[in-house]
């Protein structure tokens, strides 16, 4: 009995040290405040030789932007049935970064939000689930890559190396970010999935050589709800990167598969950036 109890203790004393002890934002971190400063939201369309059209997608700049300085940018990606209004509708990030930057507690960033359905018709409508749909979520590492990331930092005061792009986004822009991310670490050194979904990479494929993902990033985030079916995309991922010795966050909090857990994702992963 006493056996059973010892060992009772000690798998739950690995589980919890293996996952990131789990802060949960404040009541009010997602609430209009009065009297604060405010950041602007650009909505901008850019030419994509990836698709073949303009796309549209949303820039956030932080409050006090000026073209005097150069600022970071965390691109931040949506899930299978959004767009590139998902973010802005349903995680107001603007509104929790408002609230962070009032308490001082940001690296001043631009934030953009795309619309990772790079297709001619990217509207989330019909079957979101339909194989061309769900194929345009890989095509659009073409379409950050070549044709996004460069009008960026065409058009804004941006710091255009590794160290200054972030990559991170929920569900399936999770998968993609994890899959763009860990691909492409010349590219992006802050690279973050949140609940993230079976688009994502086997961890071998994600990461065949972790020396690399220790070598060149400054944050690798996962971060799941714990009532989430896709949990064990993250927690696959999680048990690679720990038996490599890959230094990251494995943040597992109460939640499913909502923006409760993606906006709360967001203020934790924001402070982080750029510092
Ligand atoms: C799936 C389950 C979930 C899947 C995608 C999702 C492509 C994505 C969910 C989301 O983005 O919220 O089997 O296959």
């Amino acid at each position: 009995m006493k056996g059973i109890f010892i060992l009772m203790v000690t798998v739950l004393s690995w589980t919890v040290s293996s996952a990131q002890k789990v802060k949960i934002a404040p009541t009010g971190f997602d609430t209009k405040r009065e009297n604060i400063a405010r950041g602007d939201i650009d909505t901008i369309s850019y030419k994509s030789t990836t698709v073949g059209v303009k796309r549209k997608a949303l820039v956030y700049t932080p409050p006090g932007y000026s073209k005097s300085k150069k600022y970071p940018v965390l691109y931040l990606l949506h899930g299978i049935g959004g767009d590139e209004l998902e973010w802005f509708k349903n995680g107001v990030p603007h509104i929790i970064l408002d609230n962070l930057y009032a308490e001082g507690k940001l690296e001043p960033m631009i934030v953009v939000l795309p619309n990772g359905r790079a297709m001619k018709d990217d509207r989330a409508t019909g079957d979101i689930m339909a194989a061309d749909k769900v194929k345009a979520f890989s095509t659009f590492q073409g379409d950050l890559l070549d044709d996004l990331i460069p009008f960026v930092e065409r058009n804004y005061a941006v710091q255009s190396d590794q160290k200054h792009r972030a990559l991170f986004g929920l569900s399936m822009g999770g998968g993609q970010a994890l899959n763009f991310g860990l691909g492409n670490m010349d590219v992006f050194a802050w690279v973050g999935g949140f609940s993230s979904a079976p688009n994502t990479q086997t961890p071998e494929q994600l990461l065949p050589n972790p020396q690399e993902a220790k070598n060149k990033l400054k944050l690798l985030w996962i971060s799941c709800g714990d009532q989430d079916r896709l949990m064990e995309i993250t927690k696959r991922t999680h048990e690679y990167l720990a038996q490599h010795q890959v230094p990251h966050r494995y943040y597992v909090e109460p939640g499913g598969h909502d923006f409760k857990v993606w906006k709360n994702d967001l203020y934790q992963i924001s402070q982080l950036l750029f510092k």
